[in-house]
């Protein structure tokens, strides 16, 4: 007769696992993917995730609920929506948002039952820990006549006028993906006004980052505070005539990446304007969604997906990591600038520093670690290339490298008043809206992260204007398989899953050239987690 060895709890094998976060928001085990309901609620920040508290898999998702007060550490609440036995989200609450009903916290969801989703709503008690479905749900019934749609579901909710306005991500069979506009004065009960914008299917690729695919997943509508303060002065508060048109692109059950419209929101139609990548790392940060705070800053939180096989997520017991808190705003050239909030930082502890310096071929040590803040500064001459590379072992078998290369030719503006005026801005890079030349590139090399053949090695890269005088700011995140990447504004998000135990070191160094280092600091950043977490806490 055998003895059975007790099987370690989902909640065990996600705490050993070594890629595991340590500061960025995960679920206590199991499954997490987009973030839901975000908002700041008499000052507390709410954090509801799509979660699958039985397994590592997507499967029956449910609310998970966490709150912070200072956006970076977070206590668990309890599970805030569970499918029902029966009813319209008997497989699966699906994502959705957050909205104060003149005082009652309301959440609008998708609620999956068979292959579909239609829109559900649910209120919440004052402190938003305890949930009750409407029991007229779907609040939609069905899709709306005349359109043969892909899919339907995400909602983006928002009071204009004195009645309520909903977005539903969507796609029109033949053209592309849809946001689908309704309007309300009750939350209860909608009617379908029209496609408020139709992408179209067949521009773009999926290669180059800018295919809008058959549908349109989280859509997210909003109107972004100005990055430059003198610019905020100027136009006064809320004056900024620039709205951006988030959404996800999906095609066939495969998830692309995120993607946006600037342009302008004319009640019942979108004028788009440009249409930009929101993260180069495409899937890795996926189903975005914001929300404003109470200091007025649009927020961002996005899915981190993983890299690795589905097998792989199940022997880890979890899978799914949430972005850092991201602040957005509309940059003086017209696209999305976007950083880590600064709460980040007060996560961070001992610094290293590294003193200016002429760059050579000969990698200099950035110091060690896996959960690690960089910031650097670097100086590039026209061609040149610089390489960062982290999780490195001593002997470079394995090594994630950052490659920005700054074109010949000169700084961007002067390049671009040389060109002329510029059309619309473009998702696969080149130029901007205001005709900012975008010079730089950011290429992510994962093909040594891991001597694991099973996870994904794909590259990543993106344009980035380089500042004056060849001036290049980076700040880098790692927080062992998470990886955040930011360089004047724009971001690259992705996921790596080194081997070795020794794959910790970061170091820099030129490839083509000429470059020197103006300054690189990195922090130890402390663990938000204590311990392990109840998995319906
Ligand atoms: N994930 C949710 C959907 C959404 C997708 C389901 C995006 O509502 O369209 O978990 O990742």
């Amino acid at each position: 007769m055998s003895t059975r060895e007790p099987q370690p709890s989902l909640v065990d094998l996600a705490e050993a696992d070594r890629h595991r976060p340590r500061f960025h928001f995960v679920s206590p085990a199991g499954w997490l993917n987009d973030p839901n309901g975000l908002g700041q609620w008499h000052g507390t920040y709410h954090l509801f995730y799509q979660y699958n508290p039985t397994s590592a898999l997507h499967h029956r998702v449910h609310w998970g609920h966490a709150t912070s007060t200072d956006l970076v550490t977070w206590t668990d609440q309890p599970v805030a929506l569970v499918p029902g036995e029966d009813g319209p989200d008997r497989d699966g609450c699906w994502s959705g948002v957050l909205v104060d009903d003149d005082g009652t916290p309301t959440i609008l969801y998708s609620g999956r039952h068979g292959d579909r989703e239609l829109p559900c709503l649910a209120t919440g008690s004052a402190d938003l820990v305890t949930w009750v479905k409407d029991p007229r749900n779907p609040v939609i019934g069905g899709y709306p006549e005349g359109l043969e749609l892909t899919a339907y579901r995400d909602h983006c909710v928002w009071r204009e006028g004195g009645r309520w306005r909903q977005l539903v991500g969507s796609g029109i069979a033949g053209r592309g993906g849809t946001a689908l506009l309704y309007e309300s004065s009750d939350l209860r009960s909608w009617r379908f006004v029209g496609p408020l914008l139709t992408g179209d299917s067949t521009t773009g690729t999926v290669e180059g980052g800018d295919w809008t695919g058959t549908m349109w997943e989280c859509v997210d509508l909003f109107r972004p505070p100005l990055a430059e303060e003198s610019d905020r002065r100027a136009a006064g508060d809320g004056a900024n005539p620039v709205d951006v048109l988030v959404f996800s692109a999906w095609d066939d059950g495969v998830t692309h990446h995120p993607l946006y419209w600037t342009g302008r929101y004319r009640g019942d139609a979108f004028e788009p304007h440009g249409l930009h990548r929101l993260d180069y790392g495409g899937r890795y940060f996926y189903a975005p969604q914001s929300f404003r705070d109470s200091s007025g800053r649009r927020v961002v939180f996005g899915w981190l997906q993983e890299g690795r096989t589905d097998g792989a997520m199940v022997a880890a017991g979890w899978s799914g990591v949430m972005s850092l808190p991201r602040v957005v705003a509309l940059g003086a050239d017209g696209v999305l600038t976007q950083a880590p909030a600064p709460e980040v930082a007060s996560l961070r502890g001992d610094e290293e520093h590294h003193p200016a310096q002429a760059l050579t071929p000969t990698p200099l040590p950035l110091g060690e670690g896996d959960q690690r803040d960089l910031e650097v500064s670097l100086v590039l001459q026209p061609g040149a290339t610089v390489a960062l590379a982290l999780a490195a072992t001593p002997d470079g078998t394995e090594a994630t490298v950052l490659e920005f290369t700054r074109a010949h030719g000169g700084s961007g503006r002067a390049a671009a008043d040389q060109r002329g005026p510029v059309e619309n801005g473009t998702a696969a890079g080149g130029t901007v809206e205001d005709g900012t030349v975008e010079d730089g590139t950011v290429t992510l090399d994962r093909s040594r992260s891991s001597l694991d053949p099973s996870v994904d090695a794909t590259p990543r890269s993106g344009p980035f204007p380089v500042g004056d005088d060849g001036r290049v700011e980076l700040r880098v995140v790692v927080d062992h398989s998470a990886l955040e990447v930011f360089v004047h504004g724009r971001a690259l998000t992705a996921r790596i899953y080194p081997t070795r135990e020794d794959a910790r070191h970061l170091s820099v160094r030129v490839v083509s050239g000429t470059a020197r280092l103006d300054r690189a600091a990195a922090w130890t950043m402390r663990d938000i987690w204590s311990g392990p977490r109840p998995l319906y806490p």
